[in-house]
């Protein structure tokens, strides 16, 4: 653990907000210098720029203010964890990211509906025991550019997902602490991220008491045995597995107790859902009830093969990939080259916890030259699978629609 963290700016007297405003001003910076290569997007108006960031490798950037970058999906083929160079970034105000945090004078503060309010430095969090998961993160509008009919937002491909182990303290502890109080329902976390305009809403998120208390959901300072890089919310986050990325509070440096459901923009309107149990409707048609995104769908990919691949014919080939759910676990991945009719066992891989990208191999021979289509289905362990047609709903959230690799066989 080093004392500094990373630090873009040496300077230890920098105001946070000051040094917020500088990072755009340095990451704008660094995308001019960076050499752009493009990459194409497999939708319409796919083309984007491969950008290096601060403690990046070159990833796709889908807009620069807020830094919203992508992960090359050939990266889910180097391994079931995700590395931190390489993993996807998402912010959605413009005071964002802090280009330094001294982590000795960070501060998490517990208030609201607590007995009695605390704060805690880094190494006060460190004091409490400490707990470990391997956890997929990914944004509820992961695939959205893949919406038909498309809709607006970040049209992502399949990147905005990544796998990682995080280390920190549960929730729960911090909590307890300062003590829940009786009549408190929800609990909501700040970062230190804010709005360039006073009329934007801050990026505020809330869970209820029962859930913050779960034992799971956590106050991370560690992804894969070092520091949280930068951009993925230096030097405290909020994890919480199985759920949607939009949770996952970065920077956290507020934690308020309150006895009411919150209706912050961030929760309402934003980040919902049609309440009918899917979360998908029927393109052109409309939807009075919502709730707030929650848990992950069932999904899978091949990560060892892209479209437009050449096999040869009679040759077995492993076919590798992933899948993952919402925290039950994968029970069961399946693949069919003759369109979904017939499907085979793929061997699932080493499990790294039923939050976990879950790995698999296929052994694969292409029988017939000519064109090739294999579908991968994954199955959790309370029966939720993945649908042959893609659904949709108006956020493009949620895409978890049997995905397909189609390519050649020669002879
Ligand atoms: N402080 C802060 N935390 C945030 C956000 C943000 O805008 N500000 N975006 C959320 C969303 S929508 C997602 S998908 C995840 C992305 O996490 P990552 O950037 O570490 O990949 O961060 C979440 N946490
Ligand atoms: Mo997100």
């Amino acid at each position: 653990m080093s004392k500094r963290g990373p630090s873009l700016n040496p300077s230890r007297r920098q105001f946070l907000k000051q040094g917020a405003m500088l990072g755009i001003a340095a990451l704008a910076r660094e995308a001019f210098v960076a050499a752009e290569d493009m990459v194409m997007l497999p939708f319409e108006n796919g083309e984007r720029p491969l950008v290096k960031y601060p403690g990046k490798r070159p990833l796709i950037r889908q807009t620069t203010r807020p830094p919203q970058l992508e992960t090359p999906f050939s990266v889910f083929n180097e391994g079931v964890i995700t590395q931190n160079d390489a993993f996807f970034v998402r912010y959605h105000l413009m005071l964002s990211p802090p280009t330094s945090i001294d982590p000795e004078t960070f501060r998490v503060g517990n208030k609201g509906k607590v007995k009695s309010p605390m704060e805690f430095r880094l190494e006060d969090l460190k004091k409490l025991p400490e707990i470990e998961v391997v956890a997929v993160n990914q944004c509820s509008g992961n695939s959205r550019g893949f919406s038909n009919p498309r809709v607006q937002g970040g049209q992502s491909g399949n990147g905005a997902m990544g796998n990682a182990k995080w280390k920190g303290v549960r929730l729960k502890d911090v909590l307890e602490k300062a003590g829940i109080a009786s009549d408190a329902k929800q609990v909501l976390f700040n970062g230190l991220d804010g709005p360039l305009l006073p009329k934007t809403p801050d990026f505020i998120k809330a869970l209820d008491v029962e859930q913050a208390i779960d034992g799971e959901v956590m106050l991370a300072y560690e992804m894969n045995g070092e520091d949280l890089p930068m951009l993925n919310g230096f030097p405290l986050r909020l994890v919480v597995p199985g759920y949607y990325g939009t949770y996952w509070v970065k920077h956290v440096n507020e934690i308020t107790l309150v006895d009411e459901s919150f209706n912050g923009f961030w929760m309402n309107p934003a980040y919902r859902i049609p309440d009918n149990g899917c979360g998908f409707i029927e393109p052109g048609t409309t939807f009075k009830k919502t709730i707030p995104i929650g848990r992950f769908n069932v999904r899978s990919f091949i990560t060892s093969m892209s479209d437009g691949v050449k096999l040869k014919q009679g040759t077995p080939v492993v076919v590798k990939g992933i899948a993952f759910d919402g925290g039950y676990g994968i029970r069961e991945v399946v693949l069919s080259d003759d369109d979904g009719q017939t499907w085979r066992a793929a061997r699932l891989g080493q499990d790294l916890g039923k939050y976990s990208f879950r790995p698999w191999e296929f052994s694969f021979t292409p029988k017939a030259a000519g064109s090739f289509a294999l579908k991968v289905k994954a199955t959790n362990r309370t029966g939720q699978s993945q649908p042959i047609e893609s659904q949709w709903n108006p956020s493009g959230y949620m895409r978890n629609v049997i995905e397909t690799v189609k390519g050649e066989v020669v002879g």
